[in-house]
């Protein structure tokens, strides 16, 4: 946990705007609330339509909720600018709702904004069982498809913590130095 303090202390520091996006009930949230105050359970600040955000340090983070509502659609790219990562959340318990997650999830990667852009997939809630392996992910996402930006998998519960110091290895490597 100490090493796990410290990583986030380093990645306070770093400059860089981060999107959080996913269907709703993802996990998102949750998440956020993770690595922000290092435990879950507090609330996110709205900063507009299902937009929210948090800046910690010199990182701001902002969370966006994909999924049944086209019409906010065009307030994306004003968001997703200047991006450094995207950090998309899914259920991995939750199969049935892949499909839909991979739809959003190509619909938002055709923004040209976001062309180049680092990608990380979250498969979260990996403490219920049964939930979708990484491979599983990448095939039921169409990952294979993804070339415009460079994309990792990685499982999580960000409920329990469980792999959150891998995540925050990834985004202090996308990050830049202050
Ligand atoms: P969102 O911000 O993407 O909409 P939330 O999603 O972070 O609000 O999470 C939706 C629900 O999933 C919450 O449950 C939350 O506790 C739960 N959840 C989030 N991450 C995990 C996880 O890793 N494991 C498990 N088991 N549950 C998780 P409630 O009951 O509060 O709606």
């Amino acid at each position: 946990m100490g090493g796990l303090l410290t990583k986030l202390r380093a990645l306070f520091s770093r400059k860089m705007e981060l999107v959080i996006v996913g269907l709703e009930n993802a996990g998102k949230t949750t998440f956020l609330n993770q690595i922000s105050q290092g435990e879950p359970g507090q609330p996110v600040p709205t900063i507009g339509l299902n937009v929210r955000q948090v800046q910690k340090g010199n990182l701001s983070m902002k969370i966006w909720d994909l999924g049944g509502q086209v019409q906010y659609r065009p307030e994306w790219p004003r968001y997703a600018k200047g991006t450094g990562a995207i950090v998309f959340v899914v259920d991995a318990s939750a199969g049935d709702l892949l499909q839909l997650a991979r739809k959003e999830l190509h619909l938002m990667l055709e923004d040209r904004e976001l062309t180049g852009v680092p990608l990380l997939v979250l498969a979260n809630k990996v403490d219920l069982e049964p939930h979708l392996s990484e491979p599983e992910i990448i095939q039921g996402l169409n990952l294979d498809y993804v070339i415009e930006n460079p994309w990792v998998v990685i499982s999580i519960s960000a409920l329990r913590g469980t792999n959150i110091e891998r995540v925050v290895d990834w985004l202090i490597n996308k990050s830049k130095e202050t």
